[in-house]
């Protein structure tokens, strides 16, 4: 497997991307590492090189939720409407549920919450689900047979790519789904610690081919500035294979995502795009122009690192999580308040760290942009808004 692994993109040294840094941290050595991205030639797979063990990444001072979005909740409410007309399941699971964003749509008594993060599986607790602070493995799967018998239907937004050990993860899945049960993933593009891996339809097909699972529909969405939803079935089950599974599987061997090359072409472009990012903000140094940042996010942690963008560049981060607040940036260490309004604040340009909730951003912020001010965006190229 190790032969088949060829390194394309050096991202350089990187903290850990979610892992906040209080007053007194500041002045310490943080823990870094090299952030190098990987293309596996023979099942397609992207992932990254170096990985850290599930206990530092996820415990119980996790600071995301998922709930701090509307265009996140607007989707998961979409999406079980969806579930509940086309698969009526009798039993839900959802492995990384997170605040209980995607769950609060179902009915309690259906429901299982997999979180290991427990300052944040304890908000849905509290809400009474079913919410259990694990990480899941075939020990967990095997007592929620046990418990609970087998599942309709299993989902997970993203949090597979956050779990280095996919045999595990997938005899898991397979011990606990039903025989007519549907197992829905959501994946998305962005490198750091805590995304092992970044699954094409072509990659996640070749794994999923060793546990008789097959993918039978894929939903394109402009979630996370473009993720795709896959939904899987038994091989056995059979559910018609719909049009979209073509239509994607055509669409990745043309932008050639089975090719090594593609990937070496990507790099190319990442180093550019860092060239005209640190441009863009030389140029508003250059006119001491006041620069904050707005969303705190994993992926503007890979940006910042990679670009070296610091506190002298960005004045502050702004961001409605309360676990982010008064904390500082990992690596950059710029300060994060509270998001409040910012009108009056002489600020010219704002830094879309959240860029991909940059529509439900903008129709916050109208009043900033009818003043003047400018927002400076890395994707999907860098540029001033
Ligand atoms: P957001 C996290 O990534 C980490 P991040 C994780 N590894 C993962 O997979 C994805 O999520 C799903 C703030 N905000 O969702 C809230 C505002 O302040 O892009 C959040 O801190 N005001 C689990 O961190 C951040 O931006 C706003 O109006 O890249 C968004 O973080 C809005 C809309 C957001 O995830």
């Amino acid at each position: 497997m190790k032969k088949n692994k060829i390194e394309f993109l050096d991202l350089g040294q990187q903290p850990l991307a979610n892992y906040y840094l209080n007053k007194s941290q500041i002045k310490k050595k943080e823990r870094k590492y090299r952030l190098i991205v990987c293309f596996d030639k023979q099942n397609k797979l992207v992932s990254i090189k170096k990985t850290f063990p599930s206990e530092m990444m996820f415990n119980n001072k996790y600071p995301y939720r998922s709930s701090m979005s509307q265009t996140m909740q607007k989707s998961f409410k979409k999406l079980s409407q969806q579930i509940k007309k086309e698969i009526n399941p009798k039993k839900i699971l959802e492995i990384g549920s997170n605040d209980g964003s995607f769950l609060k749509n179902f009915s309690k008594k259906i429901s299982i919450g997999i979180e290991p993060c427990s300052n944040v599986e304890r908000i849905t607790k509290k809400q009474k689900f079913n919410t259990i602070p694990k990480y899941w493995n075939i020990k967990l799967a095997k007592s929620i047979l046990k418990n609970h018998g087998s599942i309709d239907l299993i989902y997970s937004a993203n949090t597979i790519s956050h779990i280095k050990n996919l045999n595990d993860v997938f005899k898991s899945i397979n011990l606990v789904l039903s025989k007519k049960g549907v197992l829905i993933k959501n994946t998305y593009d962005q490198f750091y610690n805590e995304h092992i891996y970044v699954f094409s339809y072509l990659s996640l097909k070749n794994i999923l081919k060793k546990y008789d699972l097959e993918i039978y529909k894929i939903d394109n969405l402009d979630i996370h500035g473009g993720s795709n939803r896959y939904f899987i079935k038994r091989i056995s089950n059979k559910i018609r294979i719909n049009n979209s599974v073509l239509k994607q599987q055509k669409k990745e061997i043309k932008y050639g995502l089975d090719k090594k090359n593609t990937y070496f072409e990507f790099k190319k472009r990442v180093e550019n795009s860092k060239k005209r990012l640190v441009s863009i903000f030389n140029y508003c140094n250059s006119k001491n122009k006041r620069i904050i940042g707005y969303g705190a996010t994993a992926k503007s942690t890979t940006i910042l690192n990679y670009c070296k963008i610091d506190n002298a560049t960005i004045d502050y981060f702004l961001d409605t999580t309360k676990d982010k607040q008064n904390k500082y940036t990992p690596g950059t260490k710029i300060p994060i308040y509270k998001y409040e309004s910012i009108d009056n604040k002489n600020i010219d340009f704002i830094f879309l760290g959240a860029w991909n909730f940059k529509d439900e951003i903008f129709k916050k912020e109208k009043k900033f942009v009818k003043e003047g001010g400018r927002f400076i965006t890395h994707t999907p190229y860098p540029k001033i808004i």
